[in-house]
């Protein structure tokens, strides 16, 4: 395979709500510039990218994947990335790998959730964007609408560089509002237009676009400016010159049109990338830390090899596969690399580039480039490949933490003596997963983004591994906490013969605010209990707390400040002290007014505007809090917040409610003190399930 050089190289992220088109517009890309023989199709469950089993008969993308074309002598990384929202972590942590994304909109639907969501990703990693106007060819679908709801939602500075030329059955091409040309498809072909003059009808329309745009990159630069004043318009090149700069400094989002599903508008698409996003070499350094210090590093073929992994693999047959982004140096072949995170060397042997799930190899790339390598030992999502002579560590992309966990139980013995094995490679590959056991049941749960991000899992070990699991009730992830304050002493004492124990100690315990989880204050003077014990007394605490006092759910959100206490020169070691902050901590929590915490979810949901009364008196008596309504376009969104315990069947209710026509999003927003009447209900519960473990001790 050919060898490219960062300034011909340009990684893109494809971006955008779930079924907006990334995949199909990847296909539709993919076969223009020649990489594949035919237009693949995500309904027939043979593209490129969504090669998962899970994927094809979901018809969904639920993870990156990575293709490749060459187009006017440049390489095209594209990463097309998951839109539902329970995906969109993995998109998140894509997305360090790429300089530029394209946001794809849904020509019916505008601006949704997760669009938005897209987009502060592509601020978080500072990439400049391009908006993709797709499903022009749909039946109600509206360039000038969707554009109204860019626009109104991401600023004046979404300008259109083309317009749609034809509109739904009949939209056939693209007026280039840059080069004033038009350019008319077959549908369904190769993607590639066929030039001709703007047709009359649209002049018009189009002069005033392309005017709209020339204004919009002359801006901040007097020389563009006032040539445009004298000439009224500005020649192609100095429109593109113009164009490059302002996109790069994120002063403007050029809207681009087209069908993916007919490949209309593919090759100005591709166009668009090599001329006008930004290489991995115009982005110029990337920041890491040597020695403690941030430091930024050239990404320049001139440097020291070095390379982030920005995602993992775990394939049952194939084994690991690692994603790397190689930021400085020219990798070859076989090099042997340190992990610096994990202080491992790695040899990597017989790097690749990935085209979906094919990897063709490679003899070296180059800084900017995107790879892949088999069978890495130590190296997972998040890691730093470098040189030994030069280490150097780049931060890794924090995920959020699980909103929902399943217990899981394998059908068989067999079954559970392989379970936790193949969980925990597929753990490897999606770092937004949770794996643990419940100290008190000894449930295993497992932990993610919804209850599709769970139910793949299961599904997963079942083709991959031949592990059978079944998924119990989701566990509402409950918190306790305290009201008031406690002043306790714990003193635990045994004399049976021999050596005995002891240990005591004297706390004060006292509410902190929402997030604040644990503090532990020592505030011993004249060492009433000697300095090494301390931390025995915290410990205590620590594990009591973590095992929960009113259900069993790990306790939070408290201050304590351990003052006073005794010791004895024999008989105290570290185990009594343990025992006596476990006891202290229960005496305290007698008093301490404890109360129990859910989570609290942010909700949106959107509904055609007849249902959003029934909408609203349903989150009503679901507990929720209405924060706000909004109109777009023939619908009403309600963002509320209503506990978790509330929602966990809201999908399928929602779709009977609105007969499949609404959607909603929601993820994890805070934890509130559940109300008194339902307390008791759910301490019961618990109790019951955990057969009430008792604990000997005193
Ligand atoms: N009519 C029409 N349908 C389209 C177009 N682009 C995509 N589709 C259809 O929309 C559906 C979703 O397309 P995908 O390409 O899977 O969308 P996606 O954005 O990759 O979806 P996720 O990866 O799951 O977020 C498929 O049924 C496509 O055939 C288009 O331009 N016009
Ligand atoms: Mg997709």
């Amino acid at each position: 395979m050919k060898i490219y050089e960062g300034r011909d190289i340009r990684n893109v992220g494809v971006v955008g709500h779930g079924d907006s088109g990334k995949t199909s517009l990847t296909a539709g890309l993919l076969y223009a510039a020649g990489a594949t023989n035919r237009l693949t199709r995500v309904d027939e469950g043979n593209t490129i990218t969504d090669f998962d089993e899970e994927e094809i008969q979901r018809k969904i993308s639920i993870s990156t994947a990575l293709a490749y074309a060459e187009w006017k002598k440049a390489k095209i990384n594209i990463l097309d990335t998951p839109g539902y929202n329970i995906f969109i972590n993995d998109t998140r942590a894509a997305l360090a790998a790429a300089e530029a994304s394209l946001v794809v909109v849904d020509a019916v639907a505008g601006v949704e959730v997760q669009t938005e969501k897209v987009w502060a990703f592509s601020d978080e990693f500072k990439l400049p964007r391009a908006l993709v106007i797709n499903k022009l060819d749909r039946e109600r679908s509206s360039f000038e609408r969707t554009l109204e709801s860019i626009r109104s939602v991401f600023g004046r500075t979404a300008v259109p560089i083309q317009l749609p030329w034809g509109a739904e059955r009949e939209f056939k091409g693209v007026i280039d509002l840059v080069r004033m040309k038009a350019y008319s498809y077959t549908p369904d072909g190769d993607g590639k237009g066929k030039e001709s003059d703007i047709p009359a009808d649209m002049a018009d329309e189009a002069q005033a676009a392309h005017e709209v745009l020339v204004e919009m990159v002359a801006e901040g630069n007097d020389a563009l400016l006032e040539e445009f004043f004298e000439k009224g318009t500005l020649p192609v090149e100095h429109i593109l010159d113009g164009l490059k700069s302002t996109l790069r400094d994120m002063r403007i989002f050029p809207v681009l049109c087209a069908s993916a599903q007919h490949n209309i508008g593919s090759d100005q698409i591709l166009n668009f990338i090599v001329e006008n996003l930004p290489s991995p070499t115009d982005r110029g350094t990337v920041t890491g830390t040597q020695n403690g210090k941030e430091v930024a590093r050239k990404i320049a073929d001139s440097e020291s090899v070095s390379a982030f992994v920005f995602k993992t693999t775990a394939d049952p047959f194939a084994g690991r596969i690692t994603f790397f982004k190689v930021y400085s140096g020219i990798l070859k072949n076989d090099a042997n690399l340190q992990n610096v995170q994990r202080s491992a060397a790695e040899r990597l042997a017989h790097i690749a580039c990935a085209m979906g799930k094919t990897l063709t190899p490679v003899t070296e790339l180059h800084a900017g480039d995107i790879g892949a390598v088999a069978k890495l030992r130590d190296t997972l999502t998040g890691d730093t490949l470098a040189d030994k002579a030069s280490l150097i560590e780049y931060p890794a992309v924090k995920l959020a933490e699980p909103s929902i966990a399943f217990a899981i139980e394998a059908k068989s013995r067999p079954d559970e003596d392989r379970m936790g094995n193949a969980i925990h490679r597929i753990l490897e590959e999606d770092q937004s997963l949770r794996f643990y056991r419940d100290p008190q049941t000894k449930e295993f749960l497992l932990g993610g983004s919804g209850q599709q991000h769970v139910e793949i899992v299961v599904s997963r070990l079942k083709k991959r591994y031949g592990v059978d699991v079944a998924l119990k009730a989701p566990k509402i992830p409950y918190r306790e906490t305290i009201r008031g304050k406690a002043d306790v002493q714990g003193r635990h004492k045994k004399q049976t013969g021999g050596h005995g124990q002891y240990g005591d100690c004297k706390i004060k315990m006292e509410p902190l605010p929402r997030g604040g989880d644990f503090e532990f204050v020592n505030d011993i003077f004249g060492g009433s209990i000697p300095r090494n014990f301390i931390p025995a007394v915290e410990k205590g605490i620590r594990d009591a707390a973590a095992r929960g006092y009113l259900a069993g759910f790990p306790v939070v959100d408290f201050r304590v400040i351990l003052y006073d206490g005794s010791y004895h020169d024999v008989d105290s070691n570290d185990l009594s002290f343990q025992m006596a902050g476990r006891i202290a901590f229960k005496k305290a929590m007698e008093v301490a007014k404890p109360t129990l915490l859910e989570p609290v979810m942010a909700a949106e949901i959107t509904v055609p505007d007849e249902f959003a009364g029934s909408i609203m008196g349903d989150l009503n008596s679901r507990r929720g809090r209405i924060q706000g309504m909004d109109n777009k376009a023939g619908n009403t969104v309600v963002k509320a917040e209503v506990p978790m315990a509330e929602m966990l069947t809201y999908g399928a209710d929602l779709t009977s409610m609105t007969q499949g026509r609404g959607s909603f999003n929601m993820e994890m927003n805070h934890y509130d003190i559940v109300p008194a009447q339902l307390q008791e209900k759910i301490i019961e519960k618990a109790k019951a399930e955990r057969g009430e473990v008792k604990e000997d001790e005193e």
